[in-house]
């Protein structure tokens, strides 16, 4: 009999592993730790041959399958994994599954912000210079989806850090970390850990694209890197900023592709997000032409520092994708020049990260912080010092930031934390907060 295919996780990326293993026919079980998890009713729909476990994992299946197929949210140090490795057991996820069946080139995107951005501007830009493009992993469709639609040229995956740990197979035609600082500590053993999941990326890539101010980004093998910054191209194929005629002009190499007045990207550092993805295509037959038609017409993605409204003076962000400490410090460096005070919403589920840093990147630009949610508590222990205060749902957040914002001022609702304690994910959180707002201009 075939070696039984075990996949652990039933909801979005565990049923993609499941139709595409089924689809070749491979036997299959899965499993989840959660009694009622997110994809039952379609297993048990779509599949009712499957064998299925709930409720922990299944030692016996575990130690006697061929193969085990780990969905992203479970840690690689979960005990019955390093058991199952130590024993030889092969274990992988879904993008290793991808890496060995993709029949086009993947472009790669990871970093801890920007990277959806980024992700969805290279599908746009190759989608315009006329490639038959297929656009998901992190951001989603799962990656395995994709396989099934009708022969792209190329995949532009959005890879998460988990994604990259469970992958030792990816050969990316270009790739790029964009930005390394501390998240998910919860999953990782260490910050190095998640660095080092990050920067496989790199690994047997054929054009690695990297941040000239940043070192993190810059992989151990430098040949074939592409570079790009805030500040003049040092050679022809790299990517920046210059002045021409007095303006400052997105560039590669001498090459004009747009001032920077008329970038039509929103959000935190669009300029650097924008470079990121034109470098990215930069060898994949994308023109600057087509670069420039782009930039200027692609507004980006909600829920990145999306205006809401200005309402008696104040400026209401909604930045419900900030889940990290990073991804808040830029929102709140972005709309700090815009803005001499900010008060900030912040909380939800914290994933171990070490929020005192945060006291020195916020104490100038913020005013007040309103804390919620499940670490909301845990969060303003860690911001003695400033002024805060703690209320326990995102709809008093709302209230409290109305009655203390001030005109000329901004709400900034960047959370620097996981929704999944009171929301499905950011998207909904992201809702959520803009008909808070809309409901308090309405009253
Ligand atoms: N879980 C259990 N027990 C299980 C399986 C999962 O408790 O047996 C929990 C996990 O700890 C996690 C949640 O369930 O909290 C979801 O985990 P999952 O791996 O089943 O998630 P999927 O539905 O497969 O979605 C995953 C990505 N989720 C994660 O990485 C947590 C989705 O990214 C991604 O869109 C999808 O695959 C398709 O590729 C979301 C995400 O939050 C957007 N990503 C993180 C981020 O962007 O910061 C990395």
């Amino acid at each position: 009999m075939a070696p039984i295919q075990c996949i652990m996780g039933m909801g979005n990326t565990g049923l993609s592993c499941l139709r595409f293993l089924r689809a070749m026919e491979k036997p299959c079980c899965i499993m989840d730790s959660r009694a009622n998890p997110p994809g039952l009713q379609v297993l048990l729909d779509e599949f009712p041959e499957v064998p299925y476990a709930l409720g922990g994992w299944r030692h016996d299946w575990l130690m006697g399958a061929g193969r085990i197929i780990v969905s992203p949210g479970i840690a690689l140090t979960e005990p019955c994994l390093l058991e199952a490795k130590a024993a030889g057991i092969t274990i992988c996820g879904d993008i290793e599954l991808v890496a060995q069946c993709a029949k086009a080139p993947v472009v790669g995107i990871t970093g801890t912000n920007g990277k959806t951005t980024v992700t969805s501007l290279t599908g746009e830009l190759l989608a315009t210079a006329g490639k038959r493009v297929a656009v998901g992993g992190n951001l989603g469709p799962p990656a395995l989806e994709l396989l099934t639609e009708d022969a792209p040229e190329i995949y532009v995956l959005e890879l998460s850090s988990f994604q990259l740990a469970s992958t030792s197979s990816l050969h990316c035609k270009a790739a790029t970390l964009l930005n390394c600082s501390p998240d998910h500590l919860d999953w990782h053993p260490s910050y190095e850990d998640y660095m080092t999941a990050k920067k496989s990326i790199y690994h047997s890539c054929d054009y690695k694209i990297c941040a000239r101010h940043d070192p993190n980004t810059m992989p151990h093998d430098k040949h074939n890197t592409i570079i790009y910054g805030l500040d003049a191209p040092i050679s022809e194929n790299d990517f920046g900023l210059t002045k021409h005629r007095g303006e400052w002009c997105l560039v590669k190499g001498e090459q004009s592709i747009l001032p920077l007045s008329e970038l039509a990207l929103s959000g935190p550092c669009p300029e650097l997000n924008a470079l990121a993805a034109c470098a990215l295509v930069s060898q994949l037959g994308v023109s600057v032409d087509v670069m420039t038609k782009v930039l200027s017409t692609y507004v980006g993605l909600p829920h990145r520092c999306e205006k809401v409204v200005q309402y008696r003076g104040v400026d209401w962000y909604n930045d419900s994708k900030g889940t990290n400490i990073g991804a808040t410090s830029a929102a709140v460096q972005h709309l700090s020049s815009k803005h001499a005070h900010l008060i900030l919403l912040m909380g939800g589920v914290g994933k171990g990260a070490d929020f005192s840093v945060m006291q020195a990147l916020l104490k100038d630009q913020v005013r007040h912080v309103i804390l919620f949610g499940q670490d909301g508590l845990a969060i303003q222990q860690a911001l003695r010092g400033m002024s805060t205060e703690y209320v326990s749902t995102l709809s008093e957040a709302v209230q409290r930031a109305n009655q203390v914002a001030k005109a000329g001022e901004a709400v900034l609702f960047s959370p620097s934390c996981a929704s999944f304690d009171a929301f499905e994910n950011f998207a909904h959180r992201g809702n959520v907060y803009k008909m808070l707002v809309k409901e308090l201009v309405c009253s």
